[in-house]
C-alpha cells in the first residue's frame, strides 16, 4: 500500500522526530499542534527540544517543503497520533488502601475526535501514544466510527509503539524493531507498508491490544529493574557496601544485568506507565505497584543521605547540578532532581540550582542559576542529581578554585572519589556504604 501524505498529531518528543524522518524520507507531512507557541517556534526556524541532529533535520524537512505544520488536522492518507498521555495529578484510584495514578486520555480523545471529519475510506489511523490496554480498541474504534465507517473494513486502525531512548531518536527511531498491531491483519499491514518507509530493525506483525501490552511490559519491567537497584543501593549502604562495586560484580555473571540506582526515576514513561498497568488491574499488580512506590520514595532517601552528610540544612547555601530526569536531556518533567530540590528548599536550604540543558528553567520554590560559575559561587556543598557529559568531565581541580564547598553528594556516580579527594574534597556516592 503507498501512502502520499501524513498527518502527525502531537509534535513532542516522539511526534517532531517521527514527521520530519516521514518527510525527509519523501513523504508530504502535516505537523499538527495545539500548541500555538510550538507552531510558531517551527514556523520560525525554530524548535522547542533539545535532541541531537533534531533541528537541522527539521529545517531540512521544512525548506524542502515535504514538512508543514499547523495547528488542525487536515485531510491526509494516514493520520498518526502522538500526543502526551500523562497521569492526573489531582486524583487518583485507591486498591486495599494503596492509592494509585489515573491516566489522563484527554489529548488521546481530543486528538481522535481532530481526525474523525477528515477520515475517509481507505485511510489509515495509527495511534503512537503509550497507553492503558485496549485503548485502540475501547476508546479510538467509537470514536472513529462516529465518521459513519466501519474501523478495519473502510479505514485501517493500528497500535505501535514508540521505543525511542530521548538523547538518541533518530538513530532508534530508524534502527530499533518495530511492533505493529492492527485492530484486523489488513490494518497491521497498511501500517507496516507506512513505517516500512524508513524502518530499518525488524518489522513484527501482532494485534493491537498485544502491541499496547508490550510497551507498557518494556518500561515497568525497567521501572522494576531501578527499583531494585535503588533498593540494592539502600541496603548496600546499611551493609558497608558500595553498591556500585556490588552492581558491577554481579553484571559479570551472564544472566544478571542490574541497572543503575539514582536520585529516583522521572520523565514522561517509565515513571508513568507502570500505572496504567496498575490503574487497568489493581488486583493483579502488587509487584509493579510496589516498584513505582519504591523509585518514587527514592528522592525522600537521598534528601535523607544529604542531611546524614550535610548536617542541617537550613540556612546551608548548596549547588544542585542537574534538573533533567536524566543526563544529556532537557526534560524536566517528573523529574526527581527537581522534587529534590524542592525538598532541599522546604528544609530551608539556600539552593542555586543550575541545569545546562535548561539554564533559563524557572520555579517558585527555589532559585535557578544559568551558569555552573553562579552555582559553585559561595557553595557550601554540591549536590549532583544529573549525569550530564559536562558534570562527569568537570575537572575538581578547577572546581576547587571556584568554590568554597568541599563537599559533593554525588547521586549519578559521575565523581570518581579519588580523583576529587586529591583536590580536597570529601565526596558521598548514593549507595557507597564504604564512605
Ligand atoms: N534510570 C535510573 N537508572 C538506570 C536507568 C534509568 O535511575 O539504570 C532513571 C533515569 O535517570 C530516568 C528514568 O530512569 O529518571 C528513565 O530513564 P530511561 O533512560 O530509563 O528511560 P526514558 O524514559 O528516557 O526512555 C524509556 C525507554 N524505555 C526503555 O528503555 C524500556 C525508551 O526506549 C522508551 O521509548 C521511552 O521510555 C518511552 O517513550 O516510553
Amino acid at each position: 500500500m503507498n501512502f502520499d501524505k501524513i498527518c502527525v498529531l502531537g509534535l513532542g518528543y516522539t511526534g517532531l522526530p517521527t514527521a520530519t524522518t516521514f518527510a525527509t524520507h519523501g513523504l508530504r507531512v502535516v505537523g499538527v499542534d495545539i500548541n500555538p507557541a510550538i507552531i510558531a517556534t517551527l514556523q520560525n526556524g525554530g524548535i522547542h527540544i533539545h535532541e541531537p541532529g533534531l533541528s537541522s533535520l527539521v529545517q531540512e524537512a521544512m525548506r524542502s517543503g515535504k514538512l508543514t505544520v499547523c495547528a488542525v488536522p487536515e485531510p491526509a492518507d494516514v493520520f498518526i497520533i502522538e500526543v502526551p498521555t500523562p497521569f492526573y495529578h489531582d486524583e487518583c484510584g485507591v486498591h486495599e488502601g494503596k492509592p494509585y495514578h489515573l491516566a489522563d486520555m484527554r489529548a488521546v480523545v481530543s486528538a481522535t475526535e481532530a481526525v474523525v471529519p477528515h477520515l475517509r475510506k481507505g485511510n489509515l489511523v495509527v495511534l503512537e501514544s503509550t497507553s492503558p490496554p485496549r485503548t485502540t480498541v475501547d476508546l479510538l474504534i467509537p470514536i472513529l466510527e462516529r465518521s459513519g465507517m466501519k474501523a478495519g473494513e473502510d479505514f485501517y486502525l493500528a497500535y505501535t509503539p514508540e521505543r525511542v531512548l530521548p538523547g538518541n531518536i533518530l538513530r532508534e527511531l530508524v534502527d530499533n524493531d518495530r511492533v505493529i498491531g492492527g485492530i484486523n491483519h489488513a490494518s497491521a499491514q497498511a501500517a507496516r507498508d507506512l513505517f516500512a518507509v524508513f524502518v530499518r530493525g525488524e518489522i513484527v506483525l501482532t494485534d493491537a491490544t498485544t502491541a499496547e501490552m508490550v510497551k507498557l511490559m518494556e518500561n515497568t519491567y525497567r521501572d522494576i529493574n531501578i527499583a531494585a537497584a535503588n533498593e540494592f543501593s539502600r541496603l548496600a549502604e546499611r551493609f558497608g557496601v558500595d553498591v556500585w562495586e556490588a552492581i558491577s560484580l554481579a553484571n559479570r555473571h551472564p544472566r544478571v544485568k542490574i541497572l543503575r540506582p539514582g536520585p529516583g526515576v522521572g520523565g514522561h514513561c517509565v515513571s508513568v506507565d507502570p500505572w496504567f498497568f496498575v490503574e487497568a488491574a489493581p488486583d493483579l499488580t502488587a509487584l509493579i505497584h510496589t516498584a513505582r512506590m519504591v523509585n518514587d520514595s527514592q528522592p525522600a532517601f537521598v534528601l535523607e543521605s544529604i542531611r546524614k552528610a550535610a548536617g542541617p540544612l537550613a540556612g546551608k547555601n548548596i549547588a544542585v547540578l542537574g534538573l533533567a530526569f536524566k543526563e544529556n536531556v532537557d526534560d524536566l518533567r517528573e523529574s526527581p532532581a527537581v522534587e529534590i530540590t524542592r525538598m532541599l528548599a522546604e528544609q530551608g536550604a539556600q539552593v542555586k540550582a543550575y541545569e545546562p540543558f535548561k539554564p533559563d528553567a524557572q520555579y517558585d520554590a527555589f532559585a535557578t542559576v544559568p551558569s555552573l560559575e553562579s552555582a559553585l559561587e559561595g557553595a557550601e556543598m554540591l549536590v549532583i542529581l544529573a549525569g550530564h557529559t559536562v558534570f562527569r568531565a568537570l575537572d575538581p581541580q578547577q572546581v576547587a578554585r571556584q568554590t568554597p564547598a568541599r563537599l559533593v553528594m554525588d547521586t549519578r556516580n559521575v565523581c570518581d572519589p579519588a580523583v576529587w579527594k586529591a583536590a580536597g574534597f570529601r565526596v558521598v556516592r548514593l549507595g557507597d556504604g564504604k564512605k
